[in-house]
């Protein structure tokens, strides 16, 4: 962990470095306020932790990290550029240990700041300043993929014709991947606590909007949660009314026993470090390994059968779908294995 007060803002800096077992750390920038330090380290931490499965299972020469900048609450706008800029200063100095790009609460322009002071380790810039943009899209490639993977393992059907998709939070991930599922002919409603954006959707677009109170109870095939994490937990597992879970918020499950509660009401749960992996893979491949957007766009889409791969393997060993994709992930993380990238740091 590298953590720093920021004097002139009062906000805390914090950078968690899980793995580099795989190769450099990489994950977002996470920027909000949190009730206490505590809850932003165990934040940073959990999402580290993440990123390193996410990796891993997704084949990438990366390991896990996570930024979080706890915001005071009387946070002042006008500080954000150059906190941001002190922020990728302390990036720079980790050499390479850390890279970065947008999360919750930062955007590409963000990122364009960072990378003034942090290049060059600072992923999804703005086109202009030569990134390769927002990275939602393609997270909403492979959910979308692992939306189809799932509900052909449940329903046996290939296409998504007709069938009913929750969508939690329409977002960066969210918008873009209710459109692709509109395209598919899913019959698609949604859920959001930004006035602007049920506005868009529900007024503008016709979507059928279902208030954040009752997103728990409201009957679905697929439910996608696209926002923030803890969703699954001991309280709305029991409420849910859908056959499968899959959607692009990182840390879904409260706590790990949620995985066991949603394989014993039957619900079918795509884990959220393989199908929200899209941006991930979009990222390091066009912007770190060079890969044409053919290459990146096709390996997006290796997220729906590498899916399918855990769900047979959840079945036949009778564990949780949670349990198996860990244990793949877990196979390429073993000491011994040949499968590392050299990786040197001098810090
Ligand atoms: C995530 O998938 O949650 C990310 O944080 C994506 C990512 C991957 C690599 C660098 C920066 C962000």
């Amino acid at each position: 962990m590298v953590i720093r007060r920021d004097a002139p803002t009062d906000a805390w800096i914090i950078i968690a470095i899980h793995s580099t077992r795989l190769g450099p750390a990489a994950g977002g920038t996470r920027m909000k306020s949190y009730l206490d330090v505590p809850a932003a380290l165990q934040d940073a931490l959990r999402l580290a932790e993440g990123m390193t499965y996410k990796m891993a299972a997704a084949e990438l020469p990366r390991g896990g990290g996570k930024a979080v900048i706890a915001l005071p609450p009387d946070f002042d706008t006008a500080a954000r550029p150059s906190l941001l800029r002190r922020y990728g200063e302390l990036i720079h100095q980790l050499g390479g240990t850390y890279h970065t790009g947008p999360d919750v609460g930062t955007s590409s322009e963000d990122m364009d700041l960072i990378a003034e002071t942090g290049a060059p380790y600072v992923h999804a810039r703005t086109a202009s300043r030569g990134g390769s943009g927002s990275s939602g899209p393609a997270t909403a490639l492979g959910v979308y993929s692992g939306i189809q993977a799932t509900w052909e393992w449940i329903s046996a059907q290939t296409s998504l014709a007709g069938v009913r998709v929750l969508v939690q939070g329409a977002g960066t991930v969210g918008g873009p991947l209710m459109d692709r599922l509109l395209e598919a002919g899913a019959q698609v409603s949604f859920s959001d606590v930004e006035e602007t954006v049920v506005r868009r959707y529900r007024d503008e677009r016709g979507l059928t909007f279902v208030p954040p109170e009752q997103v728990y109870e409201t009957e679905c095939d697929i439910f996608a949660p696209c926002a923030l994490g803890g969703v699954l937990n001991r309280e709305t597992i029991p409420r849910l009314k859908c056959r499968a879970v899959a959607g692009s918020a990182n840390n879904q499950l409260a706590e790990p026993e949620d995985a066991e509660r949603l394989w014993a009401r039957g619900i079918l749960y795509a884990p959220d470090f393989v199908v929200n992996a899209g941006g991930a893979i979009a990222l390091t491949g066009l912007e770190a390994l060079g890969w044409p957007e053919t290459e990146a766009e096709s390996r997006v889409k290796e997220i729906g059968p590498r899916l399918r791969r855990i769900y047979e393997m959840a079945a036949a060993q009778g564990i949780t779908t949670e349990a198996a994709a860990r244990k793949m992930a877990e196979a390429r993380l073993e000491p011994g294995r040949m499968n590392q990238m050299p990786h040197v740091t001098v810090l």
